[in-house]
């Protein structure tokens, strides 16, 4: 009588986990977490770099005493999450596009801008 050899529990549960974290057949993009402030003085830092094909998540650290926001013109569509004084916001988004792109504070009246750079 041969000994049966049974799946372990544990082996069933990351089974579940990787067919729930899967989704239909493709791996997650990896996440690229970045951090923007803004201060009265602007953004910073003014440059970001994020890299193809990931999950773009842009925590925004508004540590100024007016309200801003971060605009971001993509191909895909122009992307936006505003901030009040001493507060933080996430914006997040797929960076299926590579080029240099230009985010700014759309308030009426604030000039502050910089770039974000998605590539390979
Ligand atoms: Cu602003």
């Amino acid at each position: 009588m041969a000994l049966r050899r049974s799946t372990p529990p544990y082996r069933l549960l990351a089974l579940v986990a990787a067919l729930l974290l899967g989704g239909c057949g493709g791996a997650l993009p990896p996440e690229n977490r970045l951090e923007l402030t803004i201060t009265a003085a602007g953004y910073s830092p003014a440059r970001l770099e994020a890299q193809l094909g990931a999950q773009v998540v842009i925590t925004f650290q508004n540590r100024d005493t007016v309200a801003h926001n971060v605009t971001i013109e993509l191909p895909s569509g122009r992307r936006a999450v505003s901030a009040e004084p001493r507060v933080d916001a996430v914006l997040n988004f797929p960076a299926n596009a590579a080029g240099t792109f230009r985010f700014f504070c759309a308030v009426p009246g604030h000039t502050e801008e910089g770039e974000i750079v998605i590539s390979r």
